[in-house]
Parts: C-alpha cells; structure tokens; sequence
C-alpha cells in the first residue's frame, strides 16, 4: 500500500515540478474557506437588523460538501430582519475571475414578496466602490440594503441580477463571470485598477411572515488567473543578467501575496533543467512522509508521539427555533402574568377604565400575535424532526444493507468498515441534530 501511494506520489510531483516550471498562468482561489469547515474565520458574520440579531452562522445541519455550511437566517420585521457574512478578497493583478456557489433556498426562490437573499460584490478601486449584486431571490420593490436602489433597478454604484432558475429546497449551483458582469455594467471604469473586493452572502425577510426563508451556502469561490513565477524558492539565485519585474508605478501597494511577472523562456529553461529534479527528490520525500502519516490516520493509528484518546463527545448546542421558541413562551408568560395583574388591578378599583381598555387591547393584541408566532416556530420545529426522522430512518436501512452485504461477502471487511464508520457518523449527526430541538414540546 505505501509503495503505491509513494509512486502515485512521485507521478504528481513530477507533473506538478514540470508544470510548475513551464505553466505561466495559474488559477488561484481568493476566497478563504468557502466551504465553511474551518467555521467562520475569516468570514465575518453580521446582522441586518440590530434590533432582531441574525447573525449568519456556520451550521453542520445541511451541507453541500464536507460537514458544514453557512446559514443565512431570516426573522419576521418590517425594517428587514437576516442577517448574513462577508470577507474582504485581494484582487492584485486579477483576470478572469470566476464566482460559484451552492446555495440552498429554503421557502424562496426568484421572484418573491418579501424576501432578498444575494451575493454581493463590492469592487474597490482608490475610494471608488463598484457593486454587483446577485440575487438568488429578490423582492423586486425592496432594496436589498437601505443606500440601494429596488433590485429591478440599476444606479451608478450598484448593479443587481438576478440569477434564474433557483429552486427551492434543494442545492443550486451558481457560476458567474463578474469581470464580464462588471465590464458591462460599468463600461467607463477599467476593470484592472480594481484591486480589493468584498464578497458578502446575505438573506434578508421584510415582512413579517414568520416564514422559514432561511438560506444555505456552500462551496464558495472566487477565482482568477495570475501570471506565476516558476517557483519562488530558486529565484534569488537565478542569473541576474535579466532584471527582476518592477511593479508599474502607477499601482497601489501590492499585497504580500501578488505575484511578479513571469521570467524570460531562457530563465524558466535554466529552471527546468538544473533545478526540477532537486525539488521533485525533496518533494517526494515530503509527500511519502505525508501520504504514510495520511495512511495511518485512515487506519485509525495514532501519530508518532501521540497517545490515542477517544474523542470527547461535543456539547450539543441548542438549535436556533428551540431557544426563539423558549424566547417567546417566557415573553408570552410575561405579557399573559401582566394581563392578570391589569384584570386584577381594575377589579380593586386601582385603574381607570380607560387605561385597563388601552392596556388590555395592547397585551391581548401582543399575546395574539406570540401564539401564531410560536405556533409557527412549532411547526417548523416539527418539519425539522420530521425531515431528520426520515434521514435517520434511512441511514438505519443503509446500515441493515451494510451488514447484509458483509454477511455475504459483497463487500470487503475494510470497505464494511468505513462505510459502517461513515453511516454512524452521518447517523449521530442527526440524533445530535435531534436533541437540539427535543424539547421544545412541539
Ligand atoms: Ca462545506
């Protein structure tokens, strides 16, 4: 097994020292964890509304890839209520930037009535901002934020599209070309003084609906094409006949990470010759140690050094419906204890009735309005339990078909083995999933 992983190994790094030293172009993502695994960082979440907060959040109940996704919820609020994440993306010398994205729309999709959910890209050039906004859902009379303008309308600053197609309750692939999108929409600023960018996801509801509109993202990219160096380890002791690259005066700061312009054909020539071997040698090592080490964590054996422990149980943590239920059952209880008291008072003769009428109208009308909103989270709460009962259900009679195939011998002891290990997981996943909306009494 080692044996193949090493010469696998060495057929890539192969290829990669070649490709290295005669590709000049290389793709590069500039967005940092698109696929929410490493939690937010360096997202940063926000809400629309400090009122009601929302904060986007990364969540391990729907994913596209890997264990995680980011969930932009929605609230009930006539102002806007949702809330969503954004990281700032250094362009440098950028070309062909490509967007993509899956996104998951629970309850809205297109054209809708209340409701916004959209990427945003903010383009920065100087103090200049240029915006492209892509809506997955748009409420076409409502701007997404205040300083915007309706979403069927263009300004000078912002641009909204809306991207067709979407359907609800399932994952959408979204690609774009935001350079296209950009040249077009602002044809008299040139694309390449752009040099920073933010991306934000975002889901907004405007009305109160009570509606679950939340959205899901995942798998979030942005890429462009930069000319690359051969390989930046060898170039200081290059010939030095030809001159380094100087950047164009006329650029901001170049971040630490932007690359020089490519070296004459001769210099990459010189590269491959004298230096592709040395690299591959020490690659190879490199990577044998590294594809042993993978080895053995996928058998399950500790690291050298490392004591094996089993993993500690992680605490489950409360699901979002279950703490705004228990949030408006204790408002409800509130609002019904101070009805009581009004009733009571007015009775002793201690208010005028006028003021117990007003009052009265005021906490029957609240009270009202907390049982359709509870019963509302209920039923979402319900919804969740049952689509988590029918997955776990499901991963139950994967497991009986599992074993059933192992009783026969349609499948090897070590192939039984990992997919009964990822069955469980998928499985405690959900029951976790579970406990966190138990017991809300819904
Ligand atoms: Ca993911």
């Amino acid at each position: 097994m080692r044996q193949i992983i090493c010469i696998t190994c060495l057929c890539l790094l192969l290829i990669d020292a070649y490709s290295t030293c005669y590709v000049k172009c290389e793709t590069i993502e500039l967005v940092k964890n698109g696929g929410f695994e490493d939690g937010l960082s360096p997202w940063k979440s926000f809400s629309y509304s400090p009122q009601l907060l929302l904060n986007g959040t990364t969540t391990d109940f729907r994913s596209y890839s890997g264990n995680y996704s980011l969930c932009t919820p929605t609230g009930s609020g006539a102002g806007g209520a949702g809330g969503g994440a954004y990281q700032y993306v250094s362009l440098g010398q950028a070309s062909n930037l490509r967007l993509s994205f899956r996104v998951y729309l629970v309850g809205a999709a297109g054209v809708t009535t209340s409701t916004n959910i959209a990427v945003v890209i903010s383009f920065y050039s100087g103090d200049t901002s240029r915006i492209l906004a892509y809506y997955v859902a748009w409420s076409k009379n409502i701007p997404i934020y205040s300083d915007f303008p309706a979403p069927t309308v263009n300004s000078e600053k912002v641009t909204n599209i809306l991207i067709l197609g979407m359907e609800r309750d399932r994952w959408n692939y979204v690609e774009r070309n935001p350079e296209e999108d950009f040249k077009r929409a602002y044809p008299s600023i040139q694309f390449d003084t752009i040099r920073e960018a933010s991306v934000a996801l975002i889901a907004v509801c405007f009305l109160g609906t009570g509606a679950n509109i939340n959205a899901y993202w995942d798998d979030v990219s942005l890429t462009c094409e930069r000319v690359s160096t051969p390989s930046p380890t060898v170039t200081p002791t290059l010939p030095t006949s030809q001159p380094s690259a100087t950047p164009e005066p006329s650029l901001p700061k170049k971040t630490a990470q932007a690359p020089a312009s490519p070296p004459p054909t001769t210099i990459t020539q010189f590269v491959t010759e004298q230096w592709a071997l040395p690299i591959a040698l020490i690659g190879i090592v490199a990577v044998a140690a590294l594809g042993i080490l993978v080895l053995r964590r996928r058998m399950g054996l500790p690291r050298v050094g490392e004591t094996p422990s089993a993993k500690p149980p992680s605490p489950i943590a409360k699901h979002r419906l279950l703490t705004e239920h228990e949030k408006q059952t204790a408002e409800l209880r509130a609002a019904k204890q101070k009805l009581t008291r009004l009733t009571d008072s007015y009775a002793g003769g201690e208010v005028t009735r006028e003021a117990y009428t007003t009052l009265k109208n005021e906490y029957e009308d609240k009270i009202s309005k907390l049982e359709q909103s509870i019963s509302e989270v209920e039923r979402q709460i319900k919804t969740e339990l049952d689509l988590l009962q029918t997955e776990e259900k499901k991963i139950q009679k994967e497991l009986e078909v599992l074993e059933a195939k192992r009783i026969v011998g349609e499948v090897s002891d070590s192939q039984y083995q990992k997919s009964k290990a990822e069955l469980e997981e998928r499985l405690r996943q959900i029951l976790d999933r579970k406990s966190s909306l138990n017991s809300s009494g819904a």
